[in-house]
């Protein structure tokens, strides 16, 4: 990676757009005002210890799961940041059950903005890096009106743009508008994100492997089998590979894609569509990681392929370097190859 340029984010957008003759410049209006809610939202969890910010709101989100303070924060802040430029005709979030309509007088826009305000939650108490994930559409419904459900539930190949920020050691803003991939730190002194990583390319091939091993009874019989194999000694495929789990989303799939990895949230015996969500943590991702070089699937199809029906379904994924991707896909289909011809012979 060649050493990057004193560039802020906004500018980087902007010279970014000039190399695509339809851009309007309206898609680097609305990545600045995300990078508004970003620079505020990490303001907030980086004195979340401060101040009598942690704890429990008393409230249950959507998924009947305690709300900490910071999630409804970051959720209000990027709704506030982002409901009144005149770019969106409907949002929709972890945090809300139903899509959120851009409420009057502010413009309906041509864009759809789909978002996790604040993953890895569980882990504010503990220090541990979280993070903000994003995914943004072009409507599909008329233009002029509301937006509707339908401009919510697309699939992950139709979108124009995603990233993430993980709040870490630092501050990094990870976008990609489908040309490339490019991270930016925060400067707090300045308050600018400025660009740290251009163009990056996960590797083809890792020696990390992440997933919740304390799911392991609970795992397809393939999977099983492939995190044995991870766990042999061989030189020529860089085997026994290291176990990383952060268990916070946006730093497991990071780290992945700067060092290479495998991040799995598999489906089991317990949670046949395994944890994560599609349309606003495993799509976006997805997104980035391909533009990367990677590869993310649900164990058999593309994650950018799958057809959404609800807006908070869950989703199997393996994401990650291409290589130890297509490998864990290989032992899911010979195993399931093997148990049918069982079934056959029995
Ligand atoms: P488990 C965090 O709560 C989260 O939603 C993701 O960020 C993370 O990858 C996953 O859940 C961890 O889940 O079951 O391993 O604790």
């Amino acid at each position: 990676m060649n050493k990057p340029r004193f560039m802020t984010v906004v500018r980087h957008i902007i010279e970014e757009e000039k190399m695509h003759p339809e851009a309007t410049g309206e898609l680097s209006r609305l990545l600045a005002d995300f990078t508004l809610a970003a620079k505020v939202i990490s303001l907030e969890v980086n004195k979340a210890g401060l101040v009598d910010i942690l704890g429990f709101t008393g409230d249950n989100n959507v998924h009947g799961e305690k709300v900490k303070k910071l999630d409804m924060f970051a959720h209000d802040m990027l709704i506030k940041a982002m409901d009144h430029g005149g770019h969106f005709c409907v949002m929709a979030s972890e945090e809300e059950e139903d899509i959120i309509h851009i409420p009057s007088p502010y413009k309906v826009g041509k864009y759809v903005l789909l978002f996790d305000p604040l993953d890895g939650s569980s882990n504010i108490d503990v220090n541990i890096s979280i993070g903000t994930i994003f995914s943004i559409y072009k409507r599909v419904s008329p233009p002029g009106k509301p937006g509707t459900v339908q401009d919510v539930l697309q699939q992950g190949m139709h979108q124009i743009a995603a990233g993430y920020v993980v709040y870490g050691s630092s501050t990094i803003l990870v976008y990609s508008t489908g040309h490339g991939v490019h991270g930016f730190t925060l400067d707090p002194s300045f308050g600018e994100f400025l660009l740290s990583h251009q163009n990056i390319q996960i590797p083809k091939k890792s020696k990390i492997y992440s997933i919740n091993e304390g799911n392991y009874k609970y795992w397809h019989p393939g999977l099983k089998k492939y995190i044995k194999y991870l766990q042999e000694e061989d030189t020529t495929t860089e085997r026994p590979y290291s176990s990383r789990y952060v268990g916070s989303m946006v730093a497991d799939i990071h780290r992945s894609l700067l060092y290479g990895g495998i991040f799995m949230y598999p489906a089991d015996s317990r949670s046949p569509m395994g944890k994560l969500r599609l349309m606003y943590e495993c799509n976006p991702m997805a997104y980035i990681i391909e533009a990367a070089g990677g590869r993310a699937s649900n164990g058999k199809q593309r994650i950018l392929e799958l057809k959404p029906k609800s807006l908070h379904e869950r989703t199997p994924v393996f994401i990650g370097s291409e290589y130890d991707v297509k490998m864990v896909e290989e032992f899911i289909a010979r195993e399931e190859i093997e148990e049918n011809i069982l079934i056959k012979e029995s």
